[in-house]
């Protein structure tokens, strides 16, 4: 829905409910200390970026990872680029082959790359070259429970995440899991940046409510890219 020809948003009732309201593309929403919303950044590109995601997963394809616990995750997730996150009775950690294949995962493709760079510069990064791209797909009733994304020795670098697809509630907490935790509706097209003081804030998905996307059908599509190994140190030399 539009008005006025911007896009209606939406915010979350005291219930949890999703109402509309207009927060125009192009806002930057001040999130917390070096973290920002950007909203619709990367609409009038979700076609482009869903038929890459498609693409990716006829050579890697969505699994439902078993976490170090051996519990089976709701979300269904693949990787693209030189790294691809993974979990099993092993741990978390970043892989160069995909353990199913044996085989690297697919490149990142250049859309997404210049994304990520573009969306860090917008909230004010330095430049961001990401190594791994996490894609993660939600059905409905799939959740990402609190958590801190601490698997990446690089740690001045900050996460971009884009939203694909059906509309998700962000849980956006503290650097404590016990923090207050804020509850913020994503769109499809909307990117939300953390890094420096918010780069170990916990933060994850309510259950996806049920519903259609022109685009993406039934589901919500979340890319994450991160930067994962520690900065090779510059010599003066
Ligand atoms: O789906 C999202 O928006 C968040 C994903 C996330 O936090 C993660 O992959 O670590
Ligand atoms: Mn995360």
């Amino acid at each position: 829905m539009t008005a006025g020809g911007m896009p209606r948003r939406s915010l979350i009732g005291v219930t949890g409910e999703l109402f509309a309201s207009t927060v125009p593309d192009g806002t930057c929403e001040a999130l917390d200390d070096g973290a920002t919303i950007l909203r619709g950044f990367a609409r009038g590109q979700e076609a482009a970026l869903l038929a890459e995601v498609r693409a990716i997963a006829a050579s890697a394809p969505f699994r439902h990872l078993i976490t170090p616990g051996g519990h089976r995750m709701s979300v269904a997730m693949t990787n693209c680029g030189a790294l691809g996150w993974v979990s099993d009775a092993r741990g978390y950690r970043y892989e160069s082959r995909d353990p199913l294949s044996g085989r690297p995962w697919p490149a990142m493709p250049a859309t997404f790359r210049e994304l990520a760079r573009a969306a860090a510069r917008r909230a004010g990064y330095p430049p961001f070259e990401p190594e791994a791209c996490l894609v993660n797909r939600y059905e409905p009733g799939a959740r990402l429970s609190l958590h801190q994304d601490r698997d990446e020795e690089d740690t001045t670098a900050p996460i971009v995440s884009v939203s694909l697809g059906l509309p998700a509630t962000f849980l956006w907490g503290g650097l404590a899991r016990s923090d207050r935790v804020r509850r913020m509706r994503l769109d499809s097209g909307d990117v939300v940046v953390w890094g420096g003081r918010s780069r170990h804030v916990f933060h994850g998905i309510a259950p996806l409510a049920d519903g259609f996307h022109a685009l993406a059908g039934r589901c919500r599509i979340n890319l994450t890219f991160r930067r994962c190994r520690r900065p090779v140190p510059t010599t003066s030399r």
